[in-house]
């Protein structure tokens, strides 16, 4: 998209027919809200801007600086022109060129300068003395500002302050005739009168070379229809929305102060999920899943415990599996960490076997009663209501370096398993399985080998044909460890296919399990492969392992660091 400077959008607000409304804002937010609402443009409100920023009087407290910092995060907020109420123009002429060239920079589609002497005064305050700086002053601010700027479509708004100060309807004329030949783009005349009368009388006497803007706060009960009429070009609403935050603000306080619950406001507050559509939330959201690298998202680990094997005991007698110690941490313990490590802390446990030994903070537990007549794919569903987005699925007797994870995250496909193809050389070597009941897995591509006979890892992923412990050993390219990564995607699709699955096979037996509530994880991931699903394989080379038996157990405090 072609960028235009907001300056060309105000130019085009003043060819349109009829008044073009703006409204005071103090902050980016307020600033926000007013563009939300359908007005023309913003008005970067002094008054409202010392008030807020400071809460300060407005009189030149505010310096430049400051008040141009509200002004930038103003226009990176919003989409519809700024008019910056520069007052003085913060000195003289001098300082008005780089008051110009600084809000050219910024975004902002025009200044508005003041004929106030330096330092201004709000031109409501009652109680203050008041002087105007010469005509000859303010025209030379004006002519200085027109020789600064480098944005062609930027807009010098001139304004007096000679009906504030006293000084009557001719001087008000007078100067805005001398600001508008000094080639102000438009002048301000402003009034504090309660009706719109004397200003009204000045607008019509004008000559109307330019455009004429005007600020309705005193004479509030004037319409846009009867300024329009008189020859306004421009309304400013000047401060009403910082007034609204004061009264808002203070009534949610009183009422909360009261009542102690903050629930008392909520009928005068809005919503959080009203706050975060304004600031911009649902498009970080949308920006996060089309930019974020794989794995940034917010993921779920479920780690099935439940279960209870009989040749572990007397290692389990009082304790479930995944609490057996390996040099001063448990299992669960390591694998909480590794999850941790690559920043997932949503973890469900499904428990079992001595779940009120299980008492890890920060995990959410679900419980399998009827661990000793079913198998792990049921422990894994007891917490389906954690399987929403992307899904790690891990079985809770393996211990596994935080690099595989890393890996397994960084998986693009919608089903990943990691294969570790060591199971094939350890098995040569051993003749015997590593383990006692390996799963086993047949990949679409023989994994190729490298002149030291060690597997080469491929980069692109490979696909699982087979899985199971019944996979033919001469088929077989690898194991699977015990570990699973499925997108949104993938995880609904494991949900339909578990939800189809028990109603089909409600009381026959399920791939290599005997009955369907008996069947593993791996029956599931096969149900899915034979109806067309890819599974993909992120594979490791050794760097893993699982405690299955007495053996493995003792070769895990053997090869394990602290
Ligand atoms: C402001 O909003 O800071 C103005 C307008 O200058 S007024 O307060 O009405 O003078
Ligand atoms: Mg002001």
């Amino acid at each position: 998209m072609r960028f235009m400077h907001q300056a060309t959008k105000l130019r085009a607000l003043f060819k349109r027919p009829g008044a073009i409304k703006i409204v005071g804002a103090h902050d980016a937010l307020s600033a926000k809200l007013i563009e939300r609402a359908g007005f023309d443009g913003v008005w970067a409100s002094g008054f409202a801007i010392s008030a807020s920023l400071k809460c300060i009087p407005d009189a030149s407290f505010i310096d430049s600086s400051e008040q141009l910092g509200v002004e930038r995060r103003m226009a990176e907020a919003i989409n519809i022109p700024i008019v910056a109420d520069c007052d003085t123009g913060y000195g003289n002429a001098l300082n008005v060129m780089r008051t110009v060239n600084d809000r050219e920079r910024a975004g902002v589609a025009a200044i508005c300068i003041e004929d106030n002497v330096y330092p201004k005064r709000c031109s409501f305050y009652a109680g203050v003395r008041r002087e105007l700086i010469p005509i000859e002053e303010h025209c030379g601010k004006i002519k200085a500002a027109k020789a600064a700027q480098t944005v062609p479509d930027f807009m010098i708004i001139a304004r007096t302050e000679a009906l504030i100060a006293g000084w009557g309807r001719e001087e008000a004329l007078q100067r805005v005739e001398a600001y508008a030949e000094a080639g102000a783009d438009a002048v301000l005349i402003h009034s504090k009168s309660k009706t719109f009368d004397e200003l009204k009388s000045v607008c019509k006497a004008f000559s109307g070379r330019v455009p004429i803007v005007v600020v309705p706060t005193i004479f509030d009960q004037t319409t846009a229809k009867e300024m329009e009429e008189a020859g306004v070009k421009m309304i400013i609403y000047a401060n009403q929305p910082v007034r609204a935050a004061i009264r808002s603000i203070r009534e949610t306080l009183e009422i909360i102060k009261k009542d102690t619950r903050p629930g008392a406001a909520n009928d005068r507050i809005v919503t959080l999920p009203e706050v975060y559509e304004i600031v911009g939330v649902p498009q970080m959201e949308q920006d996060e899943k089309q930019f974020l690298p794989v794995g940034g998202e917010k993921i779920t680990a479920i780690i099935t415990a439940a279960g209870f094997e009989k040749q572990l005991l007397p290692l389990i007698e009082d304790k479930p599996k995944c609490l057996l110690d390996i040099k001063g941490k448990t299992i669960l313990e390591r694998q909480v960490a590794a999850i941790n490590d690559c920043n997932i802390k949503d973890i469900a446990l499904v428990r079992g076997y001595k779940k009120e030994a299980i008492d890890l903070p920060n995990i959410k537990y679900y419980d399998n009663d009827r661990y000793e007549e079913t198998g792990d794919l049921f422990s894994f569903f007891c917490a389906e209501n954690e399987m929403k987005g992307r899904t790690l699925f891990l079985y809770g007797d393996i211990v596994f370096e935080t690099a595989i994870l890393e890996k397994l995250l960084k998986s693009p496909a919608d089903i990943t398993l990691v294969v570790d193809l060591a199971w094939h050389d350890e098995h040569k070597r051993s003749g015997a399985h590593p383990h006692l009941k390996p799963d086993l897995v047949s990949l679409k591509h023989r994994p190729t080998t490298n002149t030291a006979g060690r597997y080469v890892t491929p980069e692109e992923h490979n696909q699982i044909v087979k899985i199971g412990q019944h996979v033919p050993e001469d088929e077989a390219h690898g194991e699977f460890i015990g570990l699973a990564m499925l997108s949104e995607k993938g995880t609904e699709a494991l949900k339909r296919a578990y939800h189809d699955a028990s109603k089909k096979f409600a009381s026959k037996g399920f791939h290599e399990a005997g009955s369907f509530k008996k069947a593993s994880f791996t029956d599931l991931i096969q149900e899915l492969i034979d109806h067309g699903q890819e599974v993909s394989c992120v594979s490791i080379y050794k760097g893993w392992m699982e405690v299955d038996s007495f053996e493995e157990y003792q070769q895990a405090w053997a090869k394990l660091r602290q």
